[in-house]
């Protein structure tokens, strides 16, 4: 808990007077009266470590009587014997170490109140509407109240910035749980290569990994596994997993799970009858030496975009030796006429979300600077659609992503996906392998 109290302590170094609120995750209908499963808010989570739904975290450094609230669940035996077992005011108060506990169902009648005498309040202004205009509503009945020398919130900014800039950096705490989701992740993907055959479905193989994920003590997915065979690859966020697989296609498969809420992100492609035609290694070289020459680029002092451009060099010229493309490396690169086959970025950030909500730029908008303790993905990839009659025929419907995690160390950087073989040789060998010996 000393963890979350330092980072509240942190954020209102940067709320100045401010104050803010930061609501928990919301339960969320799937058909009728069944529920999809519940995932806590990032941000919250990352500052109080409260796992309840119904839950909101109020900043209120101008307010006498304690500067954090936490409105909750109060105690409800019935409610609890149908849902599960809540916390409680008394028990939060304890254990959360926040100054203040209410109950959720007084939330009009307090807010207003904790928010009096700040003159700016910090919010979720963009992806969560109901809460501004509840805000809204407060900071309208606070401002009516022009003699009563109240000082009432006159601005709105927005809160996740902030948030985000301070999880760019991981603590030990962060770095463990995704170790540990990589670690868990890269086990399911060996299981994978082991398993994927002939006239085996897609789903099935996407069945195995997340019984292993959930099996060796992760949460489940941290996102929606992608399991594409053959030119179902050329769809970069093919979800249905529901076709059959053919021997002398490719799988790729882009799958992790999440730990305490933080995930990992790999992508694997391997042969799914057990070894790479001489074209699909021809392809995989030339994605693999891109993700590597990226991986070079990982230091402090870089940024994303420095992996980025590395690995476009590559991955362009890649496609200039395939005959995919026509023309120089250099005039490619101006024009940035390759987005047919390489179309995305080469990597993001990753923590509590898969696309970790941090800055990429600064206030001058300049980019991020790589600084020890910083986690995010390396992906670089070919798409050459079965349907593109611009690839060279023996070519068409491959398509290849190579993923890792990567963690900026003093002296370089961590691979944190290493328990998933990308080199030729050892995928190959991982595709001989009983899938009975991981489960
Ligand atoms: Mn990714």
């Amino acid at each position: 808990m000393e963890i979350y109290s330092q980072r509240r302590e942190k954020l209102f170094s940067l709320l100045g007077d401010g104050a803010a609120i930061i609501p928990s995750g919301v339960e969320k209908i799937k058909s009728f009266d069944t529920g999809y499963p519940f995932r806590q808010d990032s941000n919250f989570n990352y500052l109080t470590g409260f796992e309840e739904p119904e839950s909101l975290l109020v900043f209120c450094p101008q307010n006498p009587e304690g500067k954090t609230a936490l409105f909750l669940r109060p105690k409800d035996k019935l409610a609890e014997m149908w849902e599960g077992r809540r916390m409680g005011l008394d028990k939060a108060k304890e254990v959360l170490g926040v100054d203040l506990v209410f109950s959720i169902h007084e939330l009009d009648k307090k807010l207003p109140e904790l928010l009096e005498n700040h003159s700016k309040l910090y919010l979720d202004l963009f992806s969560n509407r109901p809460l501004v205009d509840k805000a809204l509503r407060y900071l309208t009945k606070l401002a009516g109240r022009k003699k009563s020398k109240i000082i009432s919130p006159q601005n709105l900014i927005n809160l996740p910035p902030l948030i985000g800039s301070m999880r760019l950096r991981k603590d030990a705490t962060e770095i463990e749980n995704i170790k540990k989701a990589a670690e868990i992740s890269g086990k399911a993907h060996l299981a994978a290569m082991a398993f994927a055959g002939h006239e085996k479905n897609e789903y099935e193989v996407q069945a195995l990994m997340e019984y292993i994920f959930k099996k060796e003590g992760s949460q489940g997915s941290a996102y929606q596994s992608i399991v594409a065979g053959g030119n179902n690859a050329n769809v970069l966020h093919y979800i249905n997993n529901n076709e059959v697989l053919k021997k002398d296609d490719l799988l790729l498969i882009d799958a992790g799970c999440e730990v305490n809420l933080y995930a990992s992100d790999i992508t694997r492609t391997f042969p799914i009858g057990g070894r790479f035609s001489a074209e699909q290694k021809e392809v995989y070289q030339i994605v693999l030496e891109a993700q590597k020459k990226a991986l070079s680029q990982s230091k402090i002092g870089n940024t994303l975009t420095h992996n980025h451009d590395a690995a476009t060099e590559v991955l362009v010229q890649g496609l200039l030796d395939l005959k995919v493309l026509k023309g120089t490396l250099s005039e490619h690169l101006e024009k940035q006429s390759f987005k047919d086959y390489w179309p995305h970025g080469t990597g993001h950030w990753l923590g509590l979300d898969v696309h970790d909500n941090s800055p990429y730029v600064n206030e001058e908008k300049s980019d991020i600077v790589f600084e020890e303790g910083m986690i995010f993905t390396i992906e670089p990839g070919l798409y050459l659609p079965a349907e593109d009659s611009n690839v060279p025929e023996k070519l068409r419907g491959i398509g290849i992503r190579i993923e890792d995690d990567v963690l900026i160390t003093n002296n370089g950087h961590e691979i944190l996906t290493h328990h998933a073989p990308k080199e030729i040789e050892a995928v190959e060998e991982a595709c001989q392998k009983n899938y009975r010996d991981f489960l």
